[in-house]
């Protein structure tokens, strides 16, 4: 069977979603690790894969790809995905995609600033570190976002509303996650502190959060809280 080429950073949270879809669901790749930190997704040779230069992208034989919410269904249709993970019925598999969608410009643009704009703007870009003001700000909107995930989470379905763990609480989980390297605190959110956890318990998220914490470590951040058991 043909298999996934990979290309990504276990730093990176779509990148981490994507490792755990293909060994959730049995699909055959090969992670192909990029130095992102020497800009390696900025290479030309790259650029063929995704014109974007963003993490991850897949080459599938000849075909590329980028942005993970594409590749999922591709490769959910190429190889016939219809597990808890991603079931190809057209009503959860809908609403699962509706939590993509929603992702962006919720949970994943908040920790996205609070990233950049704590480590890696003062880090790789020479931008002046993040002031207190601004990262209170950015705590704030995280905050709410994570209260309304809390309150997704109370009304006893999963994120994708469905009755078990699917990709969209995998994606979730990632975006939140990322933030342990900011040292955050969820115990105001009973609910997305179980939910984590019940994450956490999966071979395919320990497994992949072992690559993260790696590279966490390799970087000098503070990693004692990707706890994996
Ligand atoms: N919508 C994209 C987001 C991809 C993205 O923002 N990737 C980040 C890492 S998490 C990246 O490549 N950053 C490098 C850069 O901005 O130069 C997806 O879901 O795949």
């Amino acid at each position: 069977m043909l298999r996934v080429k990979l290309y990504g950073n276990l730093i990176s949270q779509p990148t981490r979603t994507l490792n755990e879809f293909c060994l959730l669901c049995n699909i055959p790749y090969d992670f192909i690790k990029l130095d992102i930190f020497n800009w390696e997704h900025k290479a030309k040779w790259y650029a063929e894969i995704n014109p974007y230069q963003l993490i991850p992208s897949i080459s599938h034989g000849d075909f590329k790809l980028g942005e993970t919410f594409a590749i999922i269904p591709y490769l959910a249709e190429y190889y016939h995905v219809n597990n808890q993970w991603y079931p190809s019925d057209l009503q959860k598999r809908s609403l699962i995609n509706a939590y993509f969608h929603w992702q962006h410009l919720n949970i994943r643009r908040f920790v996205r600033l609070l990233v950049f704009e704590k480590f890696v703007g003062p880090m790789w870009k020479g931008l002046p570190p993040i002031t207190s003001e601004r990262e209170t700000e950015i705590r704030a909107d995280i905050a709410k976002t994570l209260q309304s995930i809390n309150d997704m989470l109370d009304n006893g379905k999963y994120i994708g509303r469905t009755q078990e763990l699917s990709i969209a609480d995998i994606a979730c989980y990632n975006e939140i996650a990322q933030m342990k390297i900011a040292a955050f605190n969820y115990s105001d959110w009973p609910k997305v502190k179980l939910w984590m956890e019940e994450i956490e318990k999966l071979e395919a998220v320990k497994t992949t959060m072992v690559g993260f914490k790696e590279v966490v470590d390799s970087l000098g951040f503070p990693s004692s809280n990707i706890i994996i058991n």
